[in-house]
């Protein structure tokens, strides 16, 4: 983990003064802290981890456990974890972290630039020996948030090696919500997806998403945005993507909540994840030189 020294280092090389600023966070971690009047926001330094948006005179728009580790080697819970180069279980190996292996890892500060009365922060990170153990792949995957009214975020996969690739990922946002039994997710009516709470049985859609127990669908051939509708926070939240073709909906429920240590047994109530993906037979391929951008575009307004 950066020392403090390395931290104040990475702070006079990219901080904007009264903008920007890149400071230790919670457990000693790196983050950058952005503040412009449009939004506040911050992106941790370990995977490349974006744990708060919030727009002005709005309530922050992320969720993050209370129960989360704040270390090195665990992801942070919460937040816009990024699933790379695998969704879930790895396949091939039960002993391989789950999502991958680049969100329990420290990515590097390329980047902090102004755009308009947004923030743009870019982090990356590349395959080294430690991933070859993993996947045998060259790569360099970054991602740049940019924080103003709207949160942008563009992850960029360069397969730097001579070999075609294929991958899974996910920007795998969890929203703060008021009460996810009230919640309402628009834009998925007749979608088809993968129920993975009954065997992964492939199911139809039917009007709007509400969420009455553990819910975890993977919904496919999608290109469609999804509204999150929060009469609790009176609030819409509308997530626009490109280049994706997985949406995933997610909530613990009750008793997967309490299997988690970094999540709270409560705290199922105040979340769900909505995630912009490539995933399973939507996996993305890329040739040897290529790059693939996964974008999203997450709005409020009001209910
Ligand atoms: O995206 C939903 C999901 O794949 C669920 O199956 C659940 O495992 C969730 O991700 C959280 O995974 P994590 O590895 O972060 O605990």
């Amino acid at each position: 983990m950066e020392s403090v020294e390395q931290i104040a280092e990475l702070h006079r090389r990219h901080g904007i003064p009264g903008i920007a600023q890149v400071i230790a966070g919670h457990g000693g971690l790196p983050k950058v802290s952005v503040a412009v009047p449009d939004a506040t926001g911050e992106m941790y330094l370990l995977g490349g981890h974006v744990t708060s948006w919030r727009p002005a005179g709005l309530e922050e728009v992320l969720f993050v456990s209370a129960a989360t580790r704040w270390q090195e080697g665990r992801a942070i819970r919460g937040g816009i974890p990024i699933c790379f180069p695998w969704f879930g279980n790895k396949a091939d190996d039960p002993k391989a972290p789950a999502h991958g292996f680049v969100r329990a890892v420290p990515w590097k500060l390329e980047s902090i630039s102004q755009a308009g009365g947004s923030v743009a922060v870019s982090m990356f990170t590349e395959s080294d020996a430690n991933t070859n153990k993993w996947w045998s792949a060259d790569f360099r995957l970054a991602l740049r948030a940019t924080f103003g009214r709207e949160l942008r975020l563009e992850l960029e996969m360069a397969n730097t090696g001579n070999a075609g690739l294929q991958f899974e990922e996910a920007l795998h946002t969890y929203f703060r919500v008021a009460d996810v039994e009230k919640v309402r997710i628009c834009g998925l009516d007749s979608v088809r997806y993968l129920d993975k709470t009954d065997a992964f049985r492939e199911k139809a859609q039917h009007g709007d998403l509400a969420i009455g127990k553990e819910t975890d669908s993977v919904y496919l051939n999608t290109r469609h945005a999804v509204e999150l509708q929060d009469p609790g926070l009176r609030r819409r939240i509308q997530v626009s993507k490109e280049n994706s073709l997985s949406t995933v909906v997610w909530n613990p429920w009750v008793e997967k909540a309490k299997a988690m240590s970094d999540f709270g047994d409560e705290e199922w109530k105040q979340m769900v994840c909505v995630e912009t993906a490539n995933v399973g037979q939507f996996a993305a391929t890329l040739a040897p030189g290529s790059k693939h951008v996964l974008k999203a575009a997450i709005q409020v307004t009001s209910l």
